[in-house]
């Protein structure tokens, strides 16, 4: 991963991102070179022609006007102007006109998480697993305030808005793992809504769709849910070993009185797991903050049984 970075840029792992980055280097060096004939060029007339003592007079019999340095002052930022206008349009109409045969990935932004829902169905969150040197489109919206899709590797950045689609792609030209931003400050969490964009080869995806779309067969449902417990993410909130996290530890909470902000308390059941799962704003656990994101839509009946029973086997209800 990253083995093309460089010290002023990340990977390009794109199809996009040299073309992106030439233009940007275009940008940068054109304005370097005039900014150093500009400040070279006043230090030099500040010194050159600047008033010295008795020397009255020769500062009022210079020319009054050059047809040729007008004419080269006008001639020349123009072309120049129009170099980066036709050469921006052009790598702005291959980023935003999306390929036919593109892959169709749905993004949901929010507070303070992203989720990604495939084409034949499975959802991930907070990472994107797509194939290496495939156009995938990105079909984004999100739940509540304006957030940004930015990964910094593909030189890709989109605004992802509520009550509306934003659309942009991208096709990975590298295998590796890229990082995931929102590049769009979105509340207090803001600076932990990253995630990682996984590009696998042609047959490692297809490996991992089969893996994502398996649902447990062969496994009881505490083996499944423990392997849920990572691919859905929990795992960056909850530990099962007691250590502390941004949500309670599972350990030892099964049919533990676990106290709320509002001062009742709940015993740990089957019900109340799952309304946490889909509804975690309803009880919110005494000392923690209501940043659990909803899974509702995110995971099957299947999948939150699975979860249940590991939390019971995990939370001391098991055996
Ligand atoms: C962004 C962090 C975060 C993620 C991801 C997350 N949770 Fe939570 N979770 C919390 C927080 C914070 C609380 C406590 C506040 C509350 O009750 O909402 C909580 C509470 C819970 C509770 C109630 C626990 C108790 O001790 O009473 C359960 C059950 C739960 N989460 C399950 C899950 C499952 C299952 C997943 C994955 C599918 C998950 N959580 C993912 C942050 C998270
Ligand atoms: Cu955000």
């Amino acid at each position: 991963m990253d083995t093309t970075a460089t010290f002023w840029l990340p990977s390009s792992a794109s199809t996009i991102a040299n073309e992106v980055d030439g233009l940007f280097m275009f940008l940068v060096w054109m304005s370097t070179f005039f900014f150093v004939l500009i400040v070279a060029g006043t230090i030099l007339f500040i010194t050159k022609w600047r008033r010295k003592k008795g020397d009255v007079g020769r500062l009022d019999t210079g020319p009054a006007h050059n047809s040729w340095l007008e004419a080269t002052w006008i001639v020349v930022p123009t072309l120049l102007v129009l170099v980066i206008f036709f050469w921006g349009f052009r790598t702005y109409m291959k980023m935003a006109v999306v390929p036919g045969n593109a892959m169709e990935v749905k993004v949901t932004g929010q507070k303070w998480f992203w989720s990604f829902t495939y084409p034949e169905g499975t959802a991930t969150v907070n990472e994107l697993v797509v194939p290496v040197d495939t156009p995938v489109k990105l079909l984004m919206s999100s739940q509540d305030v304006i957030h940004s899709f930015f990964v910094p590797s593909f030189r890709v950045k989109k605004d992802v808005l509520p009550n509306r689609y934003s659309v942009t792609w991208f096709e990975a030209t590298q295998v590796g793992e890229y990082h995931l931003f929102c590049a769009e400050y979105c509340g207090t969490k803001h600076s932990e809504m990253i995630g990682t964009v996984r590009v696998l080869s042609d047959s490692d995806y297809k490996a991992w769709e089969e893996e994502a779309m398996f649902s447990g067969e062969g496994m009881s449902m505490a083996e499944y849910g423990e392997r849920l417990y990572t691919s859905k993410a929990c795992v960056t909130c909850h530990s099962v070993d007691g250590s502390p996290g941004n949500g309670p530890t599972w350990q030892g909470i099964w049919g533990h009185n676990q106290p709320m902000t509002d001062g009742s308390s709940v015993t740990v059941d089957e019900n109340y797991v799952r309304e946490s799962i889909l509804n975690p704003k309803a009880k919110i656990v005494a000392g923690y903050q209501p940043v659990m994101p909803t899974y509702q839509g995110l995971l099957s009946d299947k999948e939150i049984d699975a979860l249940v029973a590991y939390i019971k086997e995990v939370g001391g209800g098991g055996e």
